[in-house]
Parts: C-alpha cells; sequence; structure tokens
C-alpha cells in the first residue's frame, strides 16, 4: 500500500435505502465538518469528485413489501459501483460519503475489481438480511448480505456475475442489534463476529488485532464505517440508534489501530442523519474518525510497543 494515496471524495445522497428522511444531507454535513481540509492537513491530496446523483423518495421507482424501491437502489449502486471502480484502478484512495448503508453495495462491488478485497463492517447492525428474512424491508438492513451473494438478484447483481466479496473476508464489529432469522444467515455464511459483547469482554484492541490478523494479508482492505456503531449519546444523528455502543474513545482507538496496521485501501461513512442530530456532531465525530484512520495521532513521536 502506497504511503499516502490520492483521496477521492465522493458523496451518494441516498436515503432510499430506509424510510427516515435526512440522512441524503450526510455528504453535506460531512463537508461542512471540514473533511477536505482535515485529509490535506494530514498530507494527502484530495479530490472531491462531487455526488453521484440520487432522485428522491417522492420520485424513485420500484419495489416495495420485501425491498422499498429496489430499482432505484440499484440504478444508484451501479453508478457508485462504475465511479468507485475508476477511483481504485486509478491509485486513490476512495471516501464515500453516504446516504444510507444501501450505498455500500456499490462501493464495495466496484473497489473489489481492482483487487481482492477485505471488508471490516462496523456497524450496530449485521446488515445480512435479504428480502425475506428483513422485518423492515429496507434495503439498508440487506447491504452485506448481498455484497456476499445472498438476497434479492438485483442487488446481488451490482458487481456482475458472482458475489463481490467472499465471506471468509468479511469480518463485523460493533454488532448489537440483529434480526432472528438474520443471526441464521450470518452463521450459516461464517462470516466473522464480533459484537459488543466481545469489546466489552476483550477490549477494542483485541478485537481489532484479531480481525486484521485475519484481514491484512489480503490486497485491499474497505472499512465500512455506519456511524450507529458509536454510542448514541455520542452520535444522537443516525435513524437506528441503538444503545451500548462504542464509547467514543474505542471507536478512536479502533481507527488508530486500524491506521496503525496499514490503513485501509478504501473507506464508507454513512449513516449520519444532520437532521436527527445536534450542532452537526456526528458528522464532526465522522471527519475526526476519519483522520484517526488516515494517520492523525496524540504524538507525533516514535512510541516504544508496551
Ligand atoms: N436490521 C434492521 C433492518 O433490517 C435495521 C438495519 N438498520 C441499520 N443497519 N441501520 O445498519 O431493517
Ligand atoms: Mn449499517
Ligand atoms: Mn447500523
Ligand atoms: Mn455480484
Amino acid at each position: 500500500m502506497p504511503e499516502r494515496p490520492p483521496v477521492a471524495i465522493l458523496g451518494v445522497p441516498m436515503d432510499l435505502g430506509q424510510d427516515r428522511r435526512g440522512v441524503d444531507m450526510g455528504p453535506s454535513a460531512i463537508r461542512y465538518a471540514r473533511l477536505q481540509p482535515v485529509l490535506e492537513e494530514l498530507g494527502y491530496r484530495v479530490s472531491d469528485l462531487g455526488n453521484v446523483e440520487v432522485p428522491i423518495p417522492e420520485v424513485a421507482s420500484g419495489g416495495g413489501g420485501k425491498a422499498w424501491r429496489l430499482r432505484a437502489v440499484r440504478e444508484v449502486c451501479l453508478q457508485v459501483a462504475r465511479r468507485a471502480a475508476g477511483a481504485a484502478r486509478e491509485g486513490m484512495l476512495p471516501v464515500f460519503l453516504g446516504g444510507d448503508h444501501s450505498v455500500s453495495i456499490g462501493t464495495v462491488a466496484g473497489v473489489r475489481t481492482a483487487g481482492r478485497t477485505g471488508v471490516l463492517w462496523v456497524d450496530a447492525h449485521a446488515d445480512f438480511n435479504t428480502p425475506e428474512t428483513s422485518p423492515s424491508g429496507n434495503i439498508h438492513g440487506m447491504p452485506l448480505a448481498a455484497l456476499t451473494g445472498r438476497g434479492h438478484p438485483d442487488l446481488v447483481g451490482v458487481g456482475g456475475e458472482g458475489a463481490s466479496v467472499r465471506p471468509e473476508d468479511v469480518v463485523l464489529v460493533g454488532l448489537r442489534s440483529v434480526d432472528r432469522e438474520e443471526k441464521d444467515l450470518l452463521r450459516e455464511a461464517g462470516v466473522r463476529v464480533y459484537t459488543m459483547k466481545d469489546i466489552d469482554a476483550y477490549g477494542v484492541a483485541a478485537v481489532v488485532r484479531r480481525a486484521l490478523d485475519h484481514l491484512s494479508p489480503l490486497p485491499r482492505l474497505h472499512l465500512s464505517l455506519d456511524l450507529d456503531v458509536v454510542d448514541p449519546e455520542v452520535a444522537p444523528g443516525v435513524g437506528t440508534p441503538v444503545r451500548g455502543g462504542l464509547t467514543y474513545r474505542e471507536a478512536h482507538l479502533l481507527m488508530e489501530l486500524v491506521s496503525e496496521a496499514g490503513g485501509v485501501t478504501s473507506l464508507d461513512v454513512v449513516e449520519v442523519n444532520p437532521i436527527l442530530d445536534s450542532r452537526n456532531r456526528t458528522a464532526e465525530l465522522a471527519v475526526e474518525l476519519v483522520a484517526s484512520l488516515m494517520g492523525r495521532q496524540i504524538l507525533e513521536l516514535p512510541r516504544r510497543p508496551l
């Protein structure tokens, strides 16, 4: 992995994968919280590629009940995948700003065309539903299942033939809300899962070390950060808050340890909803966490290992 690859920011203002308004403003909120200047201060060359065009729910087409607005979500994800593939093949480090988590069906499908990709899914939820198991019909609860080849063919097929990632290349961290049948799918798929209980019992450091021992041998690492993984007291601006999440420092430590281990080749920052937030706190936290992931340190000094 090159030391400081050029960064490309791509916004995906999509709120079609769930039914609370406002997450479409995530890209604006995160840009307003100074993502680009913060990355430039860290020494990156950054280009903002703008936003992918997304229809508003009032005019979005397709599907209902088992997978709401399926056709529109697929169309957006196809665009995202095309842009993501371009950026990754040019050797850029794409940072995708959601939007709800359904955008990741496109981001991961795109970046993996540049090489086999390990996925670190950091989320309160597993996002491993299919239309059959989903209690809500919301596609933002389905992206990881789709990426590993499960669910509606229109979602699975965003990446072309076959699954975008192998289940053994996926690690989930931070879970505390998983639907009943979703649990069965997770177990059958054989993905690695570290829940909040594991974090409580062993600590973030041990969990991250295990996750990266497993994923680091792969040529690419994609981190998909759903801000609802952080405790809602710290990150209130999300559509589906769940108590008992990462503390402020646990979230930073996770990022710092991934950075120390070599960083990522692509990143999603999703589910920031400024309408549900107060004073843009969650977007500001998101930018801070990205800074920690991209190399910001408390002390810029060589440290001796403990
Ligand atoms: N599991 C629920 C569903 O399928 C909620 C998913 N919500 C999320 N996922 N925010 O990250 O609808
Ligand atoms: Mn999610
Ligand atoms: Mn979530
Ligand atoms: Mn596919």
